[in-house]
């Protein structure tokens, strides 16, 4: 695929973000044999516009760990995009930011030193965490209907917009990352529940895919990134007047409003 190419679709997604109008998938008419590589290069191509235009990179996110998700969407891998400065929800989840906005309750981890490899294993990882974190993922598909196959989601940047993550951090000693209940009630009705080992079998396991993905690419996880693992659950469509309240076994709640 021709430079001028990825540019083109890495700025239509941008522009789809930028009007809140989705647009079709791109492998739907336009480009139905858009390969990985292809969809990671359009994405490296977006992250390249958005830091032009001003945006920092906060650090990496996992998406689609759970494998639910990939028997829904015939796939066989979990994926990674990037989350900005710019997407941090600052009180309340405004919805006119948004196109059809919906949540995922995450496990964020932060590593204690830089990691690459290709061979990396959940117990590396497991040795190298300074703390975790509760987050709550807001994301919001470029798509029509969140209707996209692996390509298109990777190219639109693993469908990233927004995020929440609690202040406080949790030591790796005080949390068993596997069996870390979740439950998510909207305006006091429970809405799904999840656990740890629903990233991946295990959250650390999505932070080692992560580094074994970047490091195919000679690149590194970096130590002091907050990274997000991957829905605990089912992504929940959030609408106004919603108030969310997520709630952990271990990690601090995070309660948000939807305005
Ligand atoms: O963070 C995620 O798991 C999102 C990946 C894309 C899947 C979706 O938009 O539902
Ligand atoms: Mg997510």
């Amino acid at each position: 695929m021709e430079d001028e190419l990825i540019h083109e679709i890495a700025s239509e997604l941008i522009t789809a973000e930028e009007n809140k109008q989705s647009i079709e998938r791109f492998t739907k008419h336009r480009y139905p044999d858009l390969s990985v590589e292809q969809a990671y290069h359009i994405q490296e191509a977006l992250i390249q516009i958005k830091r032009m235009e001003g945006d920092t990179v906060v650090a990496p996110k996992m998406g689609l760990t759970s494998k639910a998700k990939w028997d829904q969407m015939g796939v066989d891998q979990p994926i990674y995009g990037y989350i900005f400065d710019t997407m941090k929800v600052d009180g309340d989840i405004e919805f006119s930011n948004y196109i059809h906005p919906k949540i995922e309750p995450e496990i964020g981890i932060v590593l204690a030193s830089d990691m690459q490899g290709t061979n990396i294993t959940k117990e590396d990882v497991l040795e190298n965490i300074e703390y975790a974190f509760s987050a709550v993922e807001v994301i919001d598909s470029r798509y029509t209907d969140f209707d996209f196959h692996l390509g298109d989601v990777i190219a639109d940047n693993a469908s990233s917009k927004g995020y929440i993550f609690s202040e406080e951090r949790v030591l790796p000693d005080k949390i068993d990352l596997a069996n870390e209940k979740v439950q998510v009630t909207i305006n006091d009705e429970v809405v799904v529940e999840g656990i740890g080992s629903n990233v991946l079998d295990h959250p650390a396991e999505s932070i080692a895919a992560l580094v074994n993905m970047l490091g195919e690419k000679g690149q590194t996880v970096k130590k002091g990134e907050p990274i997000m693992t991957g829905g605990m659950t089912s992504a929940v469509l959030i609408k106004p007047g919603d108030v969310i309240k997520v709630t952990y076994s271990t990690l601090p709640t995070i309660e948000v409003a939807v305005n």
